[in-house]
């Protein structure tokens, strides 16, 4: 047998093993076999630093399980010289969010940008000591909207299909993707429409507003003001503005600047929020792009931050400044929501705090076909399985009804 043989088969046993629905690779002909394991020979290659015993920061391993959830930890250590920083290699994918992008460069995720879930879910909580809950519902919907449900990879940026896809088949943008995780009205990304479909890339000019705005202060109180600006101003200007229940993620991620950002015991000030952001300043109001870092001499937060803790933010946010959800039908033709899933007349009411929290259940749900297509039949796809995890966290959490995949959120 050649080499190349041996190895296609051995990452075939290997893929067949961790995702035994694979069983039917039997029913494909030669042709589809050999696409087939030469992808998953491809895609095999993993390139984040193991997190070492000498250097455990929050004890999460590349399993999918949770660390300590102590935090308090200097990220990078000294001396692991794994997770310094490095600029992005030449081809790297990095998007629209400035956390994710920070960690690629410490090596926490595949420095090239091509992440798994299983990645997704350790480097969340060894890096800002997010919350398993947490990570798991972020790592199901970024992999679920905008990645592969069979290799559980993600672009952190754009297209890369022929990396994260098993089949090749339907196209799977990473996180810039529109309207699934990146959306409009994000607080330093242009708007799809209104700047030729770069809906990813930073804005210096958006991050000048956001710094006004909050006078270097990037607290709850600013966030939320900045973020109904960004939602007026979107309205106003953008012809194909798009705001759907989902969009109550961007209140969740408004709050990682005061929440996971900020060492442990420090403030969300703009040495902290800058470097982070990769937000140059360059001395006339303006500022340009380099790549996102985490601050030297860094603590990651000591308490977790956790669903319930996002959950508060995101409704503190909302109600301090509640706007209608929907879409506009052309430029400043705005149509209101109304759904029978707790948005009236575009406003979204919710009962009990736990309302926020069981919309989120539906999106996450709702980023998981309950089947899929083409010649692998199985409705249960690994990330299937994953989220069966995602409705007990919801009912225990915050008494949400289950509910089932695939399911459209309107
Ligand atoms: C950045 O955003 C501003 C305000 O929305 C917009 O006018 C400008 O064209 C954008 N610039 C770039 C380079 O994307
Ligand atoms: C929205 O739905 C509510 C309740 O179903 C109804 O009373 C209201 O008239 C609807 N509003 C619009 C603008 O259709
Ligand atoms: C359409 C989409 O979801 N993503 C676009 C985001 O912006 C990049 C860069 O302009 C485009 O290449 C993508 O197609």
């Amino acid at each position: 047998m050649q080499l190349t043989n041996f190895i296609s088969l051995l990452s075939l046993i290997v893929a067949v093993t961790a995702y035994p629905f694979m069983a039917n690779y039997d029913k494909m002909t030669e042709v589809e076999k050999r696409e087939f394991t030469e992808t998953y020979r491809r895609m095999a290659k993993r390139s984040a630093a193991e997190i070492s015993s000498k250097y455990p920061y929050t004890g999460a391993k590349n399993d999918g399980l949770p660390g300590t959830q102590v935090g308090n930890v200097l990220v990078p250590a000294v001396g692991d010289t794994d997770h310094q920083y490095q600029d992005p290699p030449a081809g790297a994918f990095r998007g629209p969010c400035p956390g994710l992008n920070a960690a690629a460069n410490h090596g926490f995720l595949s420095r090239d940008g091509i992440v798994t879930f299983n990645e997704l879910v350790q480097a969340q909580q060894n890096v800002y000591n997010v919350g398993y809950d947490l990570a798991v519902v972020l790592a199901t919907l970024g992999v679920g909207l905008d990645g592969d449900l069979i290799t559980t990879k993600l672009s952190l940026g754009g297209d890369a299909t022929s990396q994260t896809s098993a089949l090749g088949g339907s196209r799977e943008g990473g996180l810039a993707t529109h309207n699934k995780f990146e959306a409009d009205a994000s607080l330093t990304r242009s708007d799809y429409f209104l700047n030729n479909g770069d809906n990813y890339s930073f804005n210096g000019t958006l991050f000048g507003f956001m710094t006004t705005t909050c006078n270097k202060v990037f607290d709850r109180a600013c966030m939320t003001k900045y973020r109904a600006q960004r939602y007026e101003q979107s309205k106003a200007d953008n012809g194909q503005f798009v705001f759907l229940p989902t969009a109550l993620l961007l209140y969740g991620a408004s709050s990682f600047l005061y929440e996971l950002m900020p060492t442990n015991g420090g403030g969300p000030d703009f040495a902290t929020i800058s470097t982070f952001f990769g937000a140059k300043d360059n001395g006339d109001g303006t500022y340009s792009h380099v790549p996102e870092r985490i601050p030297d001499n860094w603590f990651n937060r000591a308490s977790p931050y956790t669903l319930t803790d996002v959950n508060n933010e995101i409704n503190a946010q909302y109600l301090a400044s509640p706007v209608l959800f929907g879409f506009n039908a052309g430029y400043q033709n705005f149509l209101a929501l109304n759904t029978t899933t707790g948005i009236v007349n575009g406003k979204f009411s919710p009962n009990t705090a736990n309302d926020v929290a069981c919309v989120i259940q539906q999106a996450v749900l709702a980023a998981i076909p309950s089947t899929i297509q083409g010649f692998i039949t199985s409705p249960l796809t690994a990330l299937a399985g994953i989220a069966g995890r995602i409705n007990p966290i919801f009912s225990q959490t915050f008494g949400c009804p289950a509910v089932t995949a695939g399911v459209p959120l309107v």
